[in-house]
Order: structure tokens, then C-alpha cells, then sequence
């Protein structure tokens, strides 16, 4: 296990801190959850690398951008795959997450509530049900449950957290992808994953 000093500074949402966070709890390790107020974030918005969050302290030393720091934190914990080309596939499955959330930026801005809750059915009627049904191939593909090798990676539980969030959060319809579903299922049962999903505050996003 590592020993080295974990600071994640994020808001005070889910997001991209919420997957790191999760896997730091899957890990079982310890970490500081610093949770920014839009106060906070004013002050200390300039001392970071790309001027933006998620960031995590190693140390005190700053890393950004959240694929960067799911990379760093699954070699850190053996959670990266198991040769070089696994680590490049958990990558991959990790990237693939932004694809779809550029296509929700656009939604995300709207401010008209009766207009964002169409764009946002229409977002989730075609990029949302898109990302599924290609995700429930990949595990399919893969024998299901892990996304690369035979045991969870960051991959596993980074996609959890987005499948949580578009199913919850959205209202996408989780059940037509049973390959996805037994992923999921098998990430959220895991104790000290569930036992934070039962404790940890609740947000919007
Ligand atoms: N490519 C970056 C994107 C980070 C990003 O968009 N961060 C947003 C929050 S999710 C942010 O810092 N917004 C506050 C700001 O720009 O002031 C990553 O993956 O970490």
C-alpha cells in the first residue's frame, strides 16, 4: 500500500472528483477529501496547473487532469492492468467517458429549465443509450464483469460512477444492458464501496 500524502481537491459535487474518490475507498486507503466552496475555489483557482479541478496533491506536489490521475492512482493501488497494453485499454475505456460528456457541456449551460429538461431527454435518448449500449458490448466482449484482464480496474470503477450518474441523475434505463448491470452490480456490492454510497452526501451532480 502507498505511503505517500493524498490531498484531492474538488468541489463539493461528484463529477469527476466522485470516481477518484471512490477509488480511493475501493482501495481502502486514506486520502484528504478537500471539498472547495466557490469562495475557496477563488483563492486557490490560480495555484493550479490547468486552473481547474479535479487535482491531487502527492505529497504536496500537484497533478491534473482526472485521466492522468485515475492513471497514477491505479498503478498506485494495482488496479491498472497487468501488462502494458491492459494499462493503454484501461486508458482507453477511461477516455471514452469524454466523449460523452462534451456532448453534455452544451446542455449542461442551459438555464431555461422547461428547455434543459428537453435537451437533456434528448441527450440521454441518443448519446447516454449510444455509450451504453457500446460499453455493454465491451464487457461482453471481455467475458463480462471487468472491462480489461480478469479482475476490477480504475476502468471498472470510473465507468461505475458515470453509469450511476446517468442512470440516477438522468434517468437513463440501465436495465436493457445486462452485461453492464452485472459490472455494476458487482462494483456497488462491494462493502466499503456500498458502505460509502450509504454514507457519502448527497448532491445534484
Ligand atoms: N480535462 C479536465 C477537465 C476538468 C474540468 O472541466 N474541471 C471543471 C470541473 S468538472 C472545473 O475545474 N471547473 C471550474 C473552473 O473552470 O473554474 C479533467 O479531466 O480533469
Amino acid at each position: 500500500m502507498s505511503t505517500a500524502n493524498h490531498k484531492l481537491i474538488y468541489s463539493d459535487g461528484y463529477g469527476r472528483g466522485e470516481p477518484l474518490r471512490l477509488i480511493f475507498v475501493y482501495a481502502g486507503a486514506k486520502f484528504e477529501d478537500f471539498r472547495t466552496t466557490p469562495e475557496i475555489w477563488e483563492k486557490i483557482k490560480e495555484e493550479q496547473p490547468f486552473k481547474q479541478v479535479p487535482v491531487l496533491e502527492v505529497n504536496g506536489v500537484k497533478l491534473a487532469q482526472s485521466a492522468a490521475i485515475t492513471s497514477y492512482l491505479g498503478n498506485t493501488f494495482g488496479l491498472n492492468g497487468k501488462t502494458p497494453f491492459e494499462n493503454a485499454q484501461v486508458l482507453q475505456f477511461i477516455l471514452g467517458v469524454d466523449d460523452v460528456l462534451l456532448s453534455f457541456k452544451e446542455v449542461y449551460v442551459i438555464k431555461d429549465e422547461a428547455e434543459k429538461a428537453i435537451k437533456v431527454k434528448e441527450f440521454v435518448d441518443t448519446h447516454v443509450a449510444a455509450f451504453f449500449k457500446n460499453y455493454d458490448h465491451f464487457y461482453a466482449k471481455n467475458g463480462g464483469l471487468h472491462l480489461v484482464g480478469k479482475s476490477v480496474t480504475v476502468a471498472d470503477i470510473v465507468l461505475f460512477h458515470w453509469f450511476w450518474t446517468f442512470s440516477n441523475k438522468f434517468g437513463a434505463n440501465l436495465a436493457p444492458y445486462k452485461e453492464i448491470k452485472k459490472a455494476y452490480d458487482a462494483i456497488a456490492n462491494n462493502p466499503k464501496i456500498k458502505a460509502y454510497l450509504e454514507s457519502r452526501p448527497v448532491r445534484d451532480l
